[in-house]
């Protein structure tokens, strides 16, 4: 089998990086070792930059989105259980798509199958060759049968835990990383959200988001300790200890339910410089991760897909190799700056276990700046809605 680019993952990345390079008229086979329904089983993100949706456009799978999405005006911070709106709109004139990472898989998996481009899903034992070569190669077992693709280039889409970063050589990668102390639980449940937008709240329970997927699908968020069980946290604990955090305002109008899906992530800031060996490109979570808290992770998979899209289909136009030999350097600069803010978002609406009394009031006083001042509002606003691609 030969492709001009192999693509190693199904998730938000590789399956936008297929579809951008289909509509380019450069083929690519993507190899995803689970099967469609496990990827579209995984809820995570729901904020989307409208640079996301300008590259979700340019591939063709905008129309759902368009036709379902929620647009956001700002969102509310919740400290003491008072709401302070950030109003995105009116600070820095652009809003937020909230839109499940679900339904942006679902989309790019439809458009995938409906012209044709090939997915190898279930691809097991996945491995990258000669990556340094002019002629490298995936081998993978399919059905039980060990089968080669050859290719010009390799895009690692496979997410923290793929093998394409593995396939790196340790001294030639740079790792800078922070692991946070504690996790998110969340929950997913179909009641209508009781909140217009997003809440973002600090209590002195611990942090907790009130997010939503539509007119009546909530996901909800607490802050938990990393060494918590899904199973230690029954649905009547998860709303109370909810309650408690989002304030007796919010608390009074919601209604609960039962959770359609309920799991603990653990946070991390995490980069991989550069984000290019040999013919290999990361992009996505394979190269670098984001706490959830400044709703970065699936964006920023976007922008390096896009940027990756950039110089591939200059490559092939024959505008030779400085477009590739850009990529890292480029999607680095944008991921350094969503790693900044995620790193402050998280910083500032955490409870960090054994935090000192200096920490506290330094957080303290960061939340009062941001509730007294427009200038500080509107860098947190620019940051949200995304910094240009
Ligand atoms: P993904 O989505 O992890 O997809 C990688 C794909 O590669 C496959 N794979 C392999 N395929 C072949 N061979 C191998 N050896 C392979 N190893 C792995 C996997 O099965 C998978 O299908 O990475 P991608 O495409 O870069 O997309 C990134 C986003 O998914 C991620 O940044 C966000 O979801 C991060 N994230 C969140 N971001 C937000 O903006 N807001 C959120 O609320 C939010 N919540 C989350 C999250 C990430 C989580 N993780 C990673 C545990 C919640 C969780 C739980
Ligand atoms: C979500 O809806 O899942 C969500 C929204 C905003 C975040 C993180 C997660 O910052």
């Amino acid at each position: 089998m030969r492709a001009q680019v192999a693509i190693i993952g199904a998730g938000p990345a590789g399956l936008l990086l297929g579809q951008l390079l289909y509509k380019a008229g450069i083929d690519a086979v993507i190899l995803e070792q689970r099967s469609p329904d496990y990827v579209l089983g995984r809820i995570r993100a729901g904020v989307l930059e409208q640079g996301t949706v300008d590259v979700l456009d340019l591939a063709g799978v905008g129309d759902r989105l368009h036709a379902n999405a929620l647009p956001h005006d700002g969102f509310e911070i919740g400290a003491n259980g008072r709401q302070h709106r950030i109003q995105l709109k009116e600070l820095v004139g652009k809003v937020v798509t909230v839109y499940g990472q679900t339904e942006v898989t679902r989309d790019l998996m439809e458009a995938r199958a409906a012209c044709g481009a090939p997915s190898i899903y279930e691809a097991e034992s996945v491995e990258l060759h000669d990556i340094t070569s002019a002629c490298p190669s995936v081998t993978f077992v399919h059905n039980g049968e060990k089968r080669r693709l050859e290719c010009d280039f390799m895009a690692g889409c496979d997410g923290y835990h793929g093998v394409s970063r593995r396939s790196i050589p340790a001294d030639a990668l740079s790792i800078f990383e922070r692991v946070y102390p504690f996790g998110w639980l969340g929950v997913l449940a179909d009641v209508p959200p009781a909140w217009d937008e997003l809440i973002y709240a600090d209590s002195d329970r611990g942090f907790a988001l009130a997010s939503m997927r539509s007119a009546t699908r909530v996901r909800c968020y607490v802050q938990c300790s990393l060494t918590d069980k899904v199973e230690q946290w029954s649905d009547d604990r998860f709303w109370d200890e909810f309650k408690l955090r989002v304030g007796p305002e919010v608390a009074a109008r919601m209604t609960t339910g039962p959770s359609i899906e309920k799991s603990i992530a653990p946070l991390r800031s995490f980069v991989a410089e550069p984000m290019r060996y040999g013919q290999l490109f990361l992009a996505g979570d394979a190269a670098h991760i984001v706490p959830p808290t400044g709703a970065k992770g699936l964006n920023l998979a976007a922008s390096d897909v896009f940027y990756l899209y950039e110089a591939l289909t200059g490559y092939y136009k024959g505008d030779s190799r400085a477009a590739l030999d850009h990529y890292s350097g480029r999607a680095l600069r944008r991921v350094w700056q969503a790693v900044r803010f995620s790193w402050w978002m998280t910083s500032l609406l955490h409870r960090f276990p054994g935090e000192d009394p200096f920490t506290s009031r330094v957080r303290v006083a960061d939340l009062q700046y941001l509730f007294g001042s427009e200038s500080a509002q509107r860098t947190l606003a620019e940051n949200y809605v995304g910094l240009p691609l």
